[in-house]
């Protein structure tokens, strides 16, 4: 396993998954979820999106990747981060810089996340905090280049992971989603929460 990379089982109990929960539910009034776009394809991700914080991250077709403080359809600013998740972020990580972006990903049945890097970020040392609720992923993590050995972890619902250090920059992916796996959810599927900063202190 690469350098840089803590995995916390079960560091949210059920209550707590709900708080968050209720909090990204609220989040997705205001921002709801859209389909990301590839760059210059503008082939669809199976993962839909939204994002809480001072600034987003998004893709599509004509302006690919980036962060921007506005919601891509609505045109509105995105939701501050609710307090039940930025706990989590001061509980793993203590006086790091604030995280400026919450991305919400959400893995409906049949979604996945291809290999990759997350290299948006000005700031490439701040590590990166996850939170999953719902279905349990397959979550894949290799090295710095995209033809090193590979681990896989599940990322139960509860979970927090906390990328630092190498595993900032290693590639990472999302195998497959197991369907039916936690009842957190009324529905089959998965939100993942990242946290990231994303301009430098
Ligand atoms: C390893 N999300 O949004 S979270 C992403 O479960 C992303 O939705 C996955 O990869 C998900 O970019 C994985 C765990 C994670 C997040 C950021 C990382 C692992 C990471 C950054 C660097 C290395
Ligand atoms: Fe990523």
């Amino acid at each position: 396993m690469i350098a840089g990379f803590e995995h916390h089982n079960g560091y949210l109990g059920r209550a707590a998954q709900v708080a968050v929960l209720n909090d990204v539910r609220a989040v997705l009034q205001h921002s709801p979820l859209y389909q990301p776009t590839m760059p210059k394809t503008g082939k669809p991700l199976s993962v839909s999106m939204s994002n809480c914080g001072s600034l987003g991250w998004l893709t599509d077709k004509d302006g690919g990747y980036r962060y921007q403080a506005t919601h891509p359809a609505t045109g509105d600013r995105w939701s501050p981060i609710p307090a039940s998740i930025m706990d989590v972020w001061r509980a793993v990580l203590g006086n790091a810089p604030e995280p400026e972006a919450c991305l919400i990903n959400w893995y409906g049945p049949g979604a996945k996340l291809g290999l990759h890097k997350d290299a948006d970020e000005d700031d490439q040392v701040t590590p990166v905090v996850s939170i999953s609720l719902g279905d349990d992923a397959w979550f894949r993590i290799g090295g710095l280049t995209r033809t090193s050995a590979t681990n896989r972890v599940l990322l139960r619902s509860g979970d927090v992971a906390v990328l630092g250090g190498e595993a900032r920059r290693a590639y990472h992916g999302i195998d497959r989603i197991m369907r039916g796996s936690s009842d957190l959810l009324a529905e089959p599927g998965r939100f993942n929460l990242t946290l990231r900063r994303v301009t430098p202190v």
